[in-house]
């Protein structure tokens, strides 16, 4: 994206913030820090401005407990209680609409509809898209817009921006040009970054270590995979009822650390459905063989997922041994 072409789409989505009288923000399913904490960011910054604002996302039921840490969650609302109606409406964190699960139904009675993402594969289905793959966040899109929008930036917001930008970089592992100014700006805002860190990704129940273990126990190596190398691990269902969804999104970045691996994934069986996976992929950005990495989002598009370079994933169906083989021929 250009910088005039960007400066256009900021100031249309502001116009599209500023101009409207009653809001919904859509975030994605089985959401995460980003995408809630694009959501509340925005969501408080309009509840200031005084104009009407709902929270929501389709599942599962109940906000995964770190993320109920975020200020603002006095804004969610339940799936059944969001408009079928409103002036605008806001998608945060979504790559592609089938993100919003059941909630995708509100989409087609928006008078307007901001696309606030920075998926690669999102091709646009707002009114407005303030879409930015550079972006290390989306709430790094948000602080733009609230910039943009003049909207005073205090220490609740700064959380939930926070939240997403700590997230997103693995803990700005993965941070891009900008992250850490960002980081400082937000934490000179009196928020306890060190604090919101620990409760997003260093914190689970003591549950988390047996499953862990039955998981880490079903570990392969396959060094030859892709030129680079792929490991992998199974996340039974019987394995998760002690535990909740961070607990097991958490897998891959203990499988991912694998030294022999250019390529991480870890396939998780549906509870109740036993034969649908979703499946996370990860890829090193320097693996042996592939300077840049590998390309994880493309090969998660060839089973019709996506998300990022390093990051993906996709829903696929069958017995264990067949998702798994699937991945590896693919892989060749
Ligand atoms: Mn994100």
């Amino acid at each position: 994206m250009t910088g005039a072409r960007n400066a256009m789409v900021l100031d249309a989505a502001v116009a599209a913030v500023a101009a409207a009288r009653s809001v919904t923000v859509l975030c994605h399913v089985q959401p995460d820090a980003d995408t809630i904490g694009s959501g509340l960011a925005l969501a408080l910054a309009l509840e200031r401005k005084g104009v009407p604002v709902a929270v929501s996302f389709a599942e599962p039921a109940e906000l995964p407990a770190s993320l109920r840490t975020l200020p603002g969650g006095h804004l969610l609302v339940a799936p059944a209680d969001v408009p079928l109606e409103v002036d605008l409406l806001v998608v945060v964190d979504c790559g592609a609409r089938s993100r919003l699960g059941a909630l995708a139904d509100r989409l087609p009675g928006a008078a307007t509809t901001l696309v606030i993402d920075h998926h690669r594969a999102n091709d646009g289905f707002g009114t407005v898209d303030l879409i930015d793959e550079s972006a290390a966040s989306t709430t790094e899109l948000v602080t733009r817009l609230l910039d943009a929008w003049g909207i005073p930036i205090d220490a609740d917001i700064a959380h939930c921006l926070f939240a997403g930008l700590v997230t997103d970089t693995g803990s700005f592992r993965w941070a891009r040009t900008g992250s850490h100014a960002m980081a400082e700006r937000l934490l000179a805002t009196g928020i306890d970054g060190a604090e919101i860190t620990r409760v997003l990704l260093d914190t689970h129940p003591f549950s988390w270590l047996p499953m862990l273990s039955k998981v880490l126990s079903t570990a392969v190596v396959i060094p030859s995979a892709a030129g680079v190398g792929l490991v992998y691990a199974l996340v039974r269902a019987a394995d998760t009822h002690d535990v909740g969804p961070e607990e097991v999104e958490s897998v891959i970045d203990v499988v991912r650390t694998t030294a022999e691996a250019g390529i991480a994934a870890v396939f998780k069986e549906a509870r109740g459905q036993n034969d649908r996976w979703t499946v996370s992929l990860r890829s090193r950005d320097s693996a042996p063989g592939a300077a840049d990495g590998v390309d994880v989002a493309a090969i998660a598009g060839l089973f019709g997922g996506g998300g990022h370079r390093f990051a993906a994933g996709y829903t696929t169906y069958g017995n264990a041994v067949d998702v798994v083989q699937a991945l590896v021929t693919e892989l060749g």
